[in-house]
């Protein structure tokens, strides 16, 4: 497989904005489907008192930021909101947890939501923060198809932004399930502070990978008043597109999800990064806390630009 070099990579950021657009589209056209976007659907099943303290989260029990704290969800909840979304027309079902990572007797309902929402017909991810190698394997054995785990920035970076896990339990994470024959979905946040190098450095983590992602979120920080970034300067827009074109061309085949901000953006920014090879958005009007735009406004966003949903 390629190695991506830093060097290649600063110069695909660094060409003419209009270029490097073209050049992801042309990318994104040999391997998609012109015109297609996948949809998935993003639900909490158990919310805020996390022990993490990853600076940019709102459901972090070191932060004050007047969340709602939610435990577990129940089994039969999980699976009505899983047919709500998919009478909605989304495909894939997320279910993220605000824990360091699972303990088995938590991870065992979690098994038995994934093996109920994928008898509907749906595909499924979790995202449940560390996992150890016996549990993705218990989760594939559930039916699970897709694992979330970010490694959010850039190594250098990394440390500026969590302290209680390392860069290196995440990639631990990421390689077991990767191990267990479960698809891995990994990306990151951009407008954490960190430079155009980090957002590289990123980039060539995750597209240096044995296998690359089959899916990548690149989530722009939704800045939460209460955490260490509640006032972070937005990312600059077309920086943002830049890093979308770069994680298209260098990871070709990976689903590229814009994915937290887009509530922030403006219509003709999400068609920019779209133009730019993101083929994929978390649809319905909460993310996991947050707000994501509302169904109707999405649909028409998809029909004025003439985007299909992919099935
Ligand atoms: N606790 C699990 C973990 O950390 O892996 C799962 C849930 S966690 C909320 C999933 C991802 O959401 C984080 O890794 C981060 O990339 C993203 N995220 C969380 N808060 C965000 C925010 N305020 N803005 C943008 N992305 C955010
Ligand atoms: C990902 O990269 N983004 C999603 C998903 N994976 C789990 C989460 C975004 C969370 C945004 C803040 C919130 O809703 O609390
Ligand atoms: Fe916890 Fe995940 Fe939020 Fe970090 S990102 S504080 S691990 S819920």
């Amino acid at each position: 497989m390629k190695i991506w070099t830093l060097e290649a990579a600063e110069k695909l950021y660094s060409k003419p904005f209009l270029d490097l657009l073209t050049e992801a589209q042309s990318v994104h056209r040999a391997n998609f489907p012109h015109n297609t976007i996948q949809i998935s659907t993003l639900i909490s099943i158990k919310t805020g008192s996390c022990p993490e303290n990853c600076s940019y989260c709102p459901q972090s029990a070191h932060y004050e930021t007047g969340l709602q704290k939610e435990p577990l969800m129940e089994i039969q909840e999980v699976v009505a909101a899983a047919k709500k979304a998919q009478a909605a027309g989304s495909t894939r079902f997320c279910m993220g947890a605000a824990w360091r990572g699972p303990r088995d007797q938590d991870l065992d309902v979690v098994c038995q939501m994934v093996t109920e929402v994928k008898k509907l017909g749906m595909e499924t991810c979790v995202t449940l923060g560390l996992l150890k190698d016996h549990q993705a394997d218990a989760l594939r054995d559930a039916g699970l198809d897709y694992y979330n785990h970010n490694i959010d920035t850039s190594p250098d970076h990394y440390g500026k932004i969590i302290t209680t896990r390392t860069f290196e339990d995440r990639i631990k994470t990421i390689e077991n399930v990767r191990k267990s024959g479960v698809k891995v979905c990994c990306g990151g946040i951009l407008g954490m502070g960190e430079t155009a190098k980090d957002r590289l450095e990123m980039l060539l983590v995750l597209a240096n990978m044995d296998e690359q992602p089959e899916s990548v979120p690149i989530n722009q920080l939704i800045a939460i008043p209460g955490t260490p970034l509640a006032d972070q300067t937005a990312v600059d827009p077309f920086d943002f597109v830049r890093t979308i074109a770069v994680a298209r061309v260098l990871m070709p085949k990976s689903y590229v999800r814009l994915s937290a901000g887009r509530e922030q953006m403006s219509d003709e920014l999400q068609a920019l990064c779209f133009m730019a090879g993101a083929n994929s958005i978390f649809y319905g009007e909460k993310l996991l806390t947050a707000d994501n735009p509302v169904p109707e406004k999405d649909l028409s966003l998809l029909n004025r630009l003439g985007l299909e949903r992919l099935q």
